[in-house]
């Protein structure tokens, strides 16, 4: 694909293929037995029977946002029968804190042959680190690998390619690309989820026209006939915009794009959306946010119905659900060819 020029940003709007679920927030703190002051970012599969949900707890005091609520940041998991309603279990399943680890957030979740990987970031006091785990009860988890620093927002293919797991990750290249956030999303394979290579660019920032700060990938990729379906976080600033969230200082928006993978050479871009799948638009995504206008999409579902299932954090402070059909997103995707 060529790189597309140039940078158009502006009024940002969501496609109209998709829909937020009526029930949305589908996931908030007044859920979570454990008082965290906000619960975002989730990851979500079907695994035996259930659809499970991993998200991230931030702690602090909701009511007071002169207070940064981040300071322990772990993991929580609920279950649902149908994807909407979920049954929140009553302690966190992940607590990575130790004199090395400041806090676990942001875990994606993929069903590999039967086997549910969770891949997750980790804030060190020598760097941010991608990790990836596996686990069969959603308490206990084996961790296969950690990169080296600075990488996160890694996803796994639900399947091997080419008899490889492949997995999408968001280096920071702070010095190389300027000093600041030009961050691109790039692909990387491996014959045992442990050791990782034949790293390649896959998405640069500048290809996208909707973002003109950073990008990273969103929800693991899904499986369609005309390739992989996969979404990602496309990051714009606006300095006039102002501040935006209990933040001092936040001025970027987030939202959500999609594209294509080809299926035997998922490092080629088949298509991609010209324009944001899901922009800031809802009362809970653009205001009462810890960072408000941020969607920030970590599951993506794909329904025997040919429903997509997508889910969101938005503000950094609740749980979201958008939906599609299948074939409106692929549409979406080959329309945007260059
Ligand atoms: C990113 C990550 C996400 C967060 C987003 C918006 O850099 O920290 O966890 O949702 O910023 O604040």
């Amino acid at each position: 694909m060529s790189i597309i020029l140039p940078e158009r940003i502006g009024e940002l709007v969501s496609s109209s293929v998709v829909a937020r679920h009526p029930n949305n927030p589908i996931l908030t703190p007044e859920q979570v037995p454990y008082g965290p002051a906000l619960v975002f970012n989730a990851g979500v599969c079907k695994y035996n029977g259930k659809y499970v949900m991993v998200f991230r707890n931030d702690y602090g005091n909701a009511a007071d946002y002169t207070l940064e609520p981040h300071h322990t940041t772990n993991l929580g998991v609920a279950f649902s029968d149908d994807g909407i309603r979920w049954d929140v279990q009553p302690e966190p399943c992940l607590k990575l804190h130790d004199e090395e680890i400041v806090r676990v957030y942001d875990p994606r979740l993929t069903v590999i042959d039967g086997r549910c990987y969770l891949c997750f970031a980790v804030d060190t006091h020598h760097g941010i680190r991608g990790g990836i785990a596996v686990t069969e009860d959603f308490r206990t988890f084996d961790i296969l690998s950690m990169s080296a620093p600075d990488n996160r927002n890694m996803v796994l293919f639900p399947e091997r390619v080419d008899g490889n797991f492949v997995r999408l990750e968001r280096p920071f290249t702070v010095y190389s690309r300027g000093g600041k956030d030009r961050f691109d999303t790039w692909i990387s394979d491996s014959p045992d989820l442990k050791y990782w290579g034949n790293s390649k660019l896959l998405l640069a920032v500048e290809q996208v026209p909707f973002a003109n700060d950073k990008i990273g990938p969103a929800a693991p990729p899904v499986r369609t006939k005309h390739g992989w379906l996969t979404l990602f976080h496309a990051v714009d600033i606006d300095a006039s915009r102002g501040k935006n969230g209990w933040e001092d200082s936040w001025k970027k928006r987030y939202t959500a794009g999609i594209m294509l993978l080809d299926l035997e050479r998922p490092d080629i871009i088949v298509g991609m959306s010209r324009d944001p799948l899901l922009a800031p638009e809802a009362s809970y995504e653009i205001a009462g946010g810890f960072r408000d206008h941020v969607i920030f999409p970590g599951g993506m579902i794909l329904e025997d119905s040919g429903e997509v299932k997508m889910y969101y954090g938005a503000a950094d402070a609740v749980e979201c659900l958008a939906t599609a059909h299948v074939d409106d997103l692929v549409a979406l995707c080959l329309k945007g060819i260059v």
